[in-house]
């Protein structure tokens, strides 16, 4: 029999009979979107799920970060990691805001906080770190930065649904935290993001941000943009929520499936689980030079095999034509991220994962 082909991620979804009686109330009430009922209803179930104080939906991750930014007021320089997917730099772009990018620790991934403190100027005025792969970031150490050089926190937290570190949610760090409801992403709405923030004010700031600046039918006070989530994609997630503690547990057997047979293989290195709750997200490897062929080798056999394992941040963003002339995107300031990002593969994982394919997709990379 024919080996299927298996994608770096397939995404969960629950029965559809499950999801008829929310199409049905739609239909009823002919509520599609503007805050209608199941967007209200998905704020005050994620706040409980995840532990946080306030919560806005977005109709993606992207257009999330960028409000993030403006509810901010933020000018002139924001500091970054270039080891991302795009929308992290695009979103600083796109609110006229010039990113800085700032190196990687090897070990995690994620923005070196031991660096941030040489990279700020006078026209900083926040950082914008990322929870690589649902990893938290070092908190405490960024906001010690911000704190004494007054800069906002923006997290963003596109791969950390539910991930707790020392202390409980990792997004109650920082200002805002920004959530991705991508359907490649652990809890999906299809398309779907959101912000988290602990201060209620801000919310309602954000909240007039993402409906193009309305306060009432007569007042209009600031530039806004339509950035709303509809009830369709609000109704999903309420079910997807149902369902995901199975998925998740499914996810982290998958995990420690890959951790044990990945052991010892010489070349290939696993990202250590540091958090103290995960969500299993990715699973990214490093391959080095010790390993038999290159990255990008063991990359093409794979894809001769039908397994569609992806290069997750490759190219790095400070490497992409808009980015490549900023002064802090040079190759040798960033040695970390440029290796991370010559090396990386994200390895398949999602619920449905038989461990059967786990299997085939360690014997492949074994018998190089
Ligand atoms: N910040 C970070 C750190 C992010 O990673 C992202 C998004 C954002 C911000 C922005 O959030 P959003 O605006 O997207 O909410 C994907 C996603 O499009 C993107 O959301 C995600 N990060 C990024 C890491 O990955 P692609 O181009 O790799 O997706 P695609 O279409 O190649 O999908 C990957 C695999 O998933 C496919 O081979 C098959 C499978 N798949 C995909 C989709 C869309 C399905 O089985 N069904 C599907 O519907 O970017």
């Amino acid at each position: 029999m024919k080996n299927q082909e298996i994608f770096v991620t397939k995404p969960s979804l629950p029965p559809l009979s499950e999801f008829l009686p929310y199409l049905q109330k739609i239909w009823d009430t002919r509520l599609l979107t503007n805050q209608g009922p199941f967007h209200e209803q998905l704020e005050k179930e994620l706040c409980i799920y995840l532990g946080v104080k306030a919560i806005s939906l977005f109709a993606n991750g992207t257009v999330a970060l960028v409000a993030a930014l403006q509810a901010l007021r933020l000018t002139g320089e924001v500091i970054t990691t270039p080891f991302s997917f795009v929308a992290t730099a695009h979103s600083i772009s796109l609110s006229g805001l010039k990113p800085v990018f700032v190196d990687i620790e090897p070990n995690t991934l994620n923005l070196d906080p031991s660096q941030v403190e040489a990279a700020i100027t006078d026209k900083t005025t926040a950082i914008m770190p990322v929870h690589c792969y649902g990893h938290p970031c070092d908190v405490e150490a960024i906001q010690l930065i911000a704190d004494k050089y007054g800069l906002k926190v923006i997290y963003d937290a596109a791969h950390a649904f539910d991930v707790e570190c020392h202390c409980g949610s990792v997004l109650t760090h920082g200002d805002l935290s920004v959530l991705s409801f991508h359907a490649t992403k652990v809890f999906n709405t299809f398309e779907g993001g959101a912000i988290v923030c602990e201060d209620l004010e801000i919310k309602k700031q954000i909240d007039q941000i993402k409906n193009f600046g309305i306060v009432n039918e007569l007042e209009i006070p600031a530039v806004g943009f339509n950035g709303k989530m509809s009830e369709l994609n609000a109704a999903l997630g309420l079910l997807q929520l149902k369902h995901l503690k199975n998925w998740v547990e499914q996810r982290k057997t998958i995990d420690q499936c890959y951790r044990a047979k990945l052991a010892g293989v010489p070349g290939i290195r696993v990202i250590k689980i540091a958090e103290q709750k995960a969500n299993y997200a990715y699973f990214p490897i490093l391959v080095s030079a010790d390993y038999p062929i290159t990255r990008d080798a063991l990359y093409k056999k794979f894809k001769d095999a039908g397994i569609h394992v992806r290069r997750y941040f490759y190219p790095l963003i400070s490497n992409l034509p808009p980015y490549q002339k900023i002064q802090s995107a040079k190759k040798l300031e960033l040695p970390n991220a440029n290796s991370a990002s010559e090396q990386v593969l994200c390895l398949p994982i999602y619920p449905d994962l038989q461990i059967n394919e786990v299997e085939r997709i360690v014997a492949l990379i074994r018998s190089q």
